[in-house]
């Protein structure tokens, strides 16, 4: 009889801009409910953050913050390894490796990431790169399961080809991960743009709720949300993009399916629906963030170093299986 192995769960979130609501409802909320079934590790990829420029002070602030977001929604950290990226070394090692050894520049040219975030700015090759150190991060730890957003999707993809193609040239060594995606949520829309999703990197802080803004400006940028024509409360993402990604929000954050909603507002206005939005908004917003401010550098300093502690031998079993099969 054979003893199967508990199935393990890695996800991240790049320690930049302002974690939004597209964010928890997209990745965070599966993390809850996978930490009580799997081995689960939960990261900061701040090496991934530094594909753009960045402010030193910012950043390590910023590092800190995205792992009380971690805590504050519920990250159990006895449940679960919560551990910033550049803790451990064998990410970048890695990422070197699959890409002289597996990646191709055909793969990355395909990646609508690059294409969407590099613009006409000048990108630096690690955003190019990207891709391939997410593959690392996942593989490092012989992930199952990545749970991520819709917008992830594609780098998982990459993620599993490199590693099919990597054991099958060089000898097996990584375990090949399937993505995991919210049937609701997997892709939270701008608030002034339902035809883009939302995004910490957007032009303006309208497009966005952090979970970190002042509950009373989070009531301000509903009740400025870009709504569709005629006046009905009704889910049809084709026809009624902004409606449709406002009724989804209402539903994950209540609790309350759409159907359900549809059938209260049934006969009311926008002006109503956006009301009671804005207030089941600005309550989930007031209690995590008292959660939030609760949390210490200390605190989190701690949970990083235990985390790094646990996982270094795990990536560096992996790594050492990788250049034993190269010949390194
Ligand atoms: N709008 C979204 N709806 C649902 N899920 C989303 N995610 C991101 N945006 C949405 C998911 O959040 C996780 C963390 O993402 P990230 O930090 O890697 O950043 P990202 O995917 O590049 O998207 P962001 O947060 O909007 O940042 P920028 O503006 O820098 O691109 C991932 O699981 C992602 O799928």
């Amino acid at each position: 009889m054979s003893i199967s192995k508990q199935l393990t769960v890695f996800s991240g979130v790049q320690p930049t801009g302002n974690f939004h609501l597209g964010n928890y409802l997209g990745a965070l909320t599966q993390w809850l409910d996978l930490q009580h079934k799997y081995h689960s590790i939960f990261c900061v990829v701040d090496y991934h953050a530094i594909t753009v420029p960045q402010n030193a002070a910012n950043l390590k602030r910023q590092v800190l913050d995205i792992a009380k977001i971690y805590l504050a929604a519920g990250i159990n950290p006895r449940r679960a390894l919560i551990f910033r990226q550049s803790d451990i070394a064998e990410h970048t090692e890695l990422a070197w490796i699959l890409n002289c050894a597996v990646a191709r520049m055909s793969d990355l040219n395909k990646m609508t990431q690059f294409k969407d975030k590099a613009g006409s700015k000048n990108a630096s090759v690690g955003l190019f790169d990207y891709p391939v150190l997410m593959a690392a991060d996942i593989l490092l730890y012989q992930t199952d399961i990545v749970p991520v957003g819709e917008d992830q999707l594609q780098h998982v993809e990459l993620a599993r080809d490199l590693a099919k193609r990597f054991n099958q040239q060089f000898g097996h060594a990584f375990t090949i991960p399937e993505a995991k995606i919210n049937k609701e949520g997997a892709r939270i829309m701008g608030l002034d743009d339902p035809t883009k999703k939302m995004s910490k990197s957007a032009a303006s802080p309208a497009n966005y709720i952090a979970l970190l803004d002042k509950p009373e400006t989070a009531v301000k940028k509903i009740k400025r949300a870009v709504t569709d024509s005629g006046s009905d409360i009704k889910y049809d993402v084709k026809n009624k993009p902004a409606i449709s990604n406002l009724l989804t929000i209402y539903s994950l954050l209540a609790n309350k399916s759409i159907k359900e909603l549809e059938r209260k507002y049934t006969g009311k206005g926008y002006g109503d629906f956006k009301n009671d939005l804005a207030e089941v908004v600005s309550k989930f917003l007031t209690d995590f963030q008292i959660k939030f401010h609760n949390i210490s550098d200390r605190q989190v300093a701690k949970i990083f170093s235990q985390s790094a502690k646990k996982l270094r031998p795990i990536a560096r079993t992996t790594l050492n299986k990788v250049k034993t099969n190269l010949g390194l």
